[in-house]
């Protein structure tokens, strides 16, 4: 979070009765020090505070006002008031845009990579190998890497003889993007390659009371009565969007473990594999995509039974793009589909996918305060800045302390 000296208090309402007041200035998370200030009374109302020392290394800074007699001031400390009085903190429109291709990479070198087809291992479809791994990338120049979780192509589509190529990709946030056309099918291998073991736990808090995220049906071995809990490195891919038959949606009990994952829950229960594409094995499953549908662009995600949400927010989420007659027609200045007799150039070309995603990253010098049973991320108890955060503590609506008996912070109400 930024951090700074205070540069001027702002005096809300003055209050009445004031006749000696001392400023005491601290802070919500302790970060600051060595400011001073002093209060102008006239009349019992304090006109305003001045600031005699800015103090250094103020993050969210709070003004008390002591005095005998006086009530009711408020004032509002500033910080960052004066140009480059600020340090740390994420800044704004730093960081361009990561675009597609390795030409539209961004200044920290992020881009969102395109999938090549593989079009001859399957004749008629469009054949992609993708695995999941757990990586770090940086995501903005005033971050150390974010550990994520995402999806990578592990084939590299048909070279020049026509032949299916193996040479991983880099992985990169949001990729591989899929580009397919209208009626063209897609054929997927996908394989879980995500840690085993206590390795493959989440890096985010899970709620084991979600249905599908804690417990499952089977007693642990040698322990009856006592369940056996889901991984938490279980993973599929959901293709949003798309008309998908229901072997291939990529459901919540459609997920698979990695290979050598030692669990009585390997897969889903509704795992089916497509039937003219070879057993995958396990780890892996496979998924057909029709694409009988019109241009527009669509995204592929996790959808793993207690742990979607997770998955998604931990980085499983990549573009899936279906172009058609009508947009090319529009692209290309032709009359193909018949939507164009005036063979006009109406789109520049398939588009720039905009995502917005929403992340809260752990600061290792606030997160005590902003969240002090935090214990998660890439070192499990110790705070890492740069960490994704997620919420873990549920907040009741309730507070039997105050005589409202209203928790204004609070979202949930208790049952009876
Ligand atoms: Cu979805």
């Amino acid at each position: 979070m930024p951090k700074g000296p205070i540069t001027s208090i702002i005096v809300a309402y003055g209050g009445m009765n004031y006749t000696s007041p001392v400023v005491e200035i601290s802070d919500v998370y302790s970060t600051g020090t060595g400011a001073r200030a002093e209060a102008i009374v006239a009349n019992g109302v304090i006109t305003s505070i001045i600031v005699t020392n800015g103090g250094s290394g103020y993050t969210a800074p709070i003004i008390t006002i002591a005095d005998a007699t006086g009530v009711g001031v408020e004032a509002t400390a500033i910080i960052g008031g004066l140009p480059g009085s600020l340090s740390g903190g994420i800044r704004k429109f730093i960081d361009s845009l990561p675009r597609l291709g390795a030409a539209g990479a961004n200044n920290l070198g992020q881009y969102i990579s395109i999938a090549n087809a593989d079009t001859t291992t399957f004749h008629g479809s469009d054949y992609y190998e993708i695995g999941l791994v757990e990586y770090s990338e940086q995501m903005h120049s005033d971050l150390p890497a974010t550990k994520l979780r995402g999806y990578v192509q592990l084939n590299n589509g048909t070279d020049s003889n026509g032949q299916n190529t193996i040479m991983p990709s880099p992985v990169h946030y949001l990729g591989p993007l899929i580009v397919s056309g209208k009626d063209r099918p897609v054929r997927i291998k996908f394989t879980n390659m995500l840690p085993t073991g206590a390795d493959g736990n989440l890096f985010l808090p899970v709620d084991k009371s979600v249905m599908g995220a804690g417990m499952g049906p089977i007693d642990m071995p040698g322990m009856p009565g006592m369940k056996e809990n889901y991984t938490e490195n279980r993973a599929t891919i959901h293709l949003h969007g798309n008309n998908s038959v229901w072997i291939s949606d990529g459901t919540p009990h459609q997920w698979i473990t990695p290979a050598d994952e030692m669990t009585s829950y390997p897969e889903g229960v509704s795992v089916v594999n497509v039937p003219d594409m070879p057993d995958p094995g396990d780890g892996s499953m496979t998924f057909y995509y029709t694409n009988q549908q019109s241009a527009r662009l669509m995204f592929y995600h996790d959808h793993a039974f207690g742990i979607t949400r997770l998955n998604v927010y931990a980085g499983e989420a990549a573009g899936y793009l279906i172009t058609d007659q009508v947009e090319q027609d529009l692209i290309n200045g032709t009359n193909n589909s018949g939507v164009n007799p005036g063979l006009l150039k109406v789109l520049p070309d398939i588009g720039i996918p905009l995502v917005i995603q929403d992340k809260t990253f752990v600061d290792s010098t606030t997160i005590s305060f902003q969240d002090p049973t935090w214990k998660w991320g890439s070192m499990p108890g110790i705070a890492m800045t740069g960490d994704l955060w997620y919420p873990h503590v549920y907040v009741p609506a309730q507070n039997p302390g105050d005589i409202t008996g209203v928790n204004p912070f609070g979202r949930w109400h208790y049952g009876p």
